[in-house]
C-alpha cells in the first residue's frame, strides 16, 4: 500500500484503492470527532467517523489520508459515484447562472426536464405527471397526500420491516421502533400495517401466500374501501434487503387496483438502476400507480419525487403540492447529470454485474461460515443476513462485529434490518470490480477471525 496523501479532489480522478495510512479514525478524524461532540446534537449518528475530504468511484478517502472502498453509496445516493463528472458539470453551470427562485414563484427548465425524464423511465407507458420535493420522506407524504385526495379515503397500508423516513406520518409508517420512533410519538393516525413476504423468515409461504395473509388483513381490519393506498418498498432496504418471494408485490397491486386502493411504489432505495433495472417493480412486471423516488436520483445532491398516473397526480388542487425548495434548480441539474450517467454507462446492467459478482463472493463464503443464514438482494443492493449457526436466530452482535472488523480493514460497510442483524452491500454503479473483489477478500478474512 503507498502513503502518499492525495489531492483532495473527488470523482474518478481519485486512485481506485485502498489504503490505510493510519488506524480508522486516524487523529484528523479524532480531532474533528471531538468537535463535533461539542457541537453536533447527539441524536445525530453516524456510522463511521472518519472525516471525508474526497470520494469518487468507489472510494471515500478521509482527512488523515486514508482511503476506504465505499460500499455504502451514501445509503444508495451516489449510484454515479461521487464528484461523476456529468454531475459536476451540470450543477457547475446551474450554480453560476442561478441557485433558486423557487418553483413555485418563477419555474424553470430543469424542473420540467427531471419530470419529463421519471415519467419515461418509471414503470408503464400510461399518461403521467410528477412533482419534485426535497427528501425521500417528503415524497413518501406527498404519495399518500395525492392518494387521499385521489380516492377520498384516509387509510394507508404499510408492511412489516418497512422503513419510510422521519417525519411524523412516515415514522408512523416504518416498521422499527428504535432508533426511528422512541420517544417520537404520538404519530399520525390511520396507518395500519400487514406481513410483508419475508422468504427466510416466513416458513416458506409462497407471495402469493403471503399477499393472501395481508389481504385479509386489509379486509378484516380495514375494510378495502377506506383504504387510500398500499405503500410498499419492492425490496425492502432499511428493514433488511427482503426480497419478497415471487407473487407478494403483483397480488397486492391486483389486489389494490380491484378496490380502487392507490398502490405506490416506494423505490427510494431500489430505484434508479440500483437493483439492476431502473425501478425494481419491473423485476416482477408491476406498474405501481405512484412512485416514489429519491436518493440515487441526485447523485447526492438533495431531490426526491412523485410518478406516477395523471389523473391521480393532478386530482390535487392547484397549490396543494409544493414546498420552498423542492425541485432545487442546482439539485435538478445534478439528476440530469446523474440520469444521463446512468443511460451512457448503462448502470442497470453494471447493476446485474456487481450483482453476480457479490452473490458469487458472498455464496463462496456462506459455505465457509455458517452465520450467514441467507445471501439475498438485486443488482448492486445485496446482504447477508447473519443468525446463529443452523438456526434462524438473528445474531446482530456477529453482524455489528463483522461490520466494525471491515471499518478497521478500510471497507466502509452498514448493517440494517429490524434485527439490527444484515449487513448490506450497496456500492457505487461505478465502484470497479477489483475493489469489490478486495472487499470480499477482506469481510472473508475478518470472518475467519
Ligand atoms: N423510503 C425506502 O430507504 C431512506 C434512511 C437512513 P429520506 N433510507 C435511509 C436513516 O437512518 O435516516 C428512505 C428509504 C425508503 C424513504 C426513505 C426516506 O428518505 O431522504 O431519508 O427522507
Amino acid at each position: 500500500m503507498s502513503v502518499t496523501h492525495e489531492p483532495r479532489t473527488g470523482g474518478p480522478t481519485l486512485p481506485q484503492e485502498r489504503r490505510l495510512v493510519t488506524e480508522i479514525p486516524g487523529p484528523r478524524s479524532r480531532e474533528l470527532q471531538q468537535r463535533r461532540t461539542a457541537a453536533v446534537a447527539a441524536g445525530v449518528g453516524s456510522v463511521l467517523p472518519v472525516y471525508v475530504t474526497a470520494a469518487g468511484g468507489g472510494v471515500v478517502v478521509d482527512a488523515d489520508g486514508n482511503s476506504l472502498i465505499d460500499l455504502a453509496s451514501g445509503i444508495a445516493v451516489t449510484s454515479v459515484g461521487n464528484a461523476a463528472p456529468e454531475v459536476v458539470a451540470r450543477v457547475t453551470e446551474q450554480v453560476a447562472a442561478f441557485t433558486h427562485t423557487c418553483f413555485m414563484v418563477a419555474p424553470y427548465e430543469g424542473y420540467v426536464e427531471v419530470c419529463e425524464q421519471l415519467i419515461e423511465l418509471t414503470p408503464g407507458d400510461h399518461a403521467k405527471k410528477a412533482a419534485l420535493f426535497n427528501s425521500g420522506a417528503e415524497a413518501v407524504e406527498n404519495a399518500v397526500k395525492v392518494a387521499r385526495v385521489h380516492t377520498g379515503r384516509d387509510a394507508v397500508v404499510v408492511v412489516d420491516h418497512a422503513y419510510h423516513g422521519r417525519t411524523n406520518l412516515t415514522m408512523a409508517m416504518t416498521a422499527k421502533n428504535m432508533p426511528y420512533k422512541q420517544g417520537f410519538g404520538p404519530f399520525a393516525g390511520e396507518v395500519y400495517r400487514v406481513p410483508v413476504s419475508y422468504p427466510f423468515r416466513d416458513g416458506g409461504l409462497t407471495g402469493a401466500e403471503a399477499a393472501a395473509r395481508a389481504i385479509d388483513l386489509v379486509d378484516k381490519q380495514v375494510g378495502a374501501t377506506n383504504v387510500a393506498c398500499i405503500v410498499v418498498e419492492p425490496v425492502l432496504g432499511e428493514g433488511g434487503f427482503i426480497v419478497p418471494a415471487p407473487g407478494y408485490l403483483p397480488a397486492l397491486a391486483e389486489y389494490a387496483a380491484a378496490n380502487g386502493i392507490v398502490f405506490v411504489a416506494d423505490e427510494i432505495q431500489s430505484g434508479m438502476c440500483r437493483t439492476g433495472a431502473w425501478f425494481a417493480s419491473e423485476h416482477e412486471g408491476v406498474v405501481p400507480d405512484l412512485v416514489t423516488v429519491a436518493k440515487g436520483l441526485a447523485g447526492g445532491l438533495p431531490l426526491a419525487g412523485v410518478v406516477g398516473r395523471a389523473e391521480m397526480m393532478d386530482s390535487v388542487h392547484p397549490g396543494g403540492l409544493g414546498g420552498t425548495y423542492g425541485g432545487n434548480p442546482v439539485a435538478c441539474a445534478a439528476a440530469l447529470g446523474a440520469i444521463a450517467t446512468m443511460r451512457d454507462l448503462d448502470l442497470a446492467a453494471r447493476a446485474r454485474e456487481v450483482e453476480t459478482l457479490l452473490f458469487g463472493r458472498l455464496r463462496e463464503l456462506a459455505a465457509a461460515f455458517p452465520a450467514i443464514g441467507e445471501v439475498r438482494g438485486r443488482g448492486a443492493m445485496v446482504a447477508i443476513e447473519i443468525v446463529e449457526p443452523g438456526t434462524t436466530v438473528p445474531d446482530p452482535a456477529m453482524a455489528a462485529r463483522l461490520s466494525a472488523g471491515c471499518h478497521q480493514a478500510g471497507v466502509l460497510t452498514l448493517t440494517c434490518g429490524t434485527y439490527g442483524n444484515v449487513l448490506r452491500f450497496l456500492p457505487p454503479l461505478v465502484a470497479p470490480d477489483h475493489l469489490l473483489h478486495e472487499a470480499m477478500d477482506v469481510l472473508a478474512e475478518v470472518a475467519s477471525i
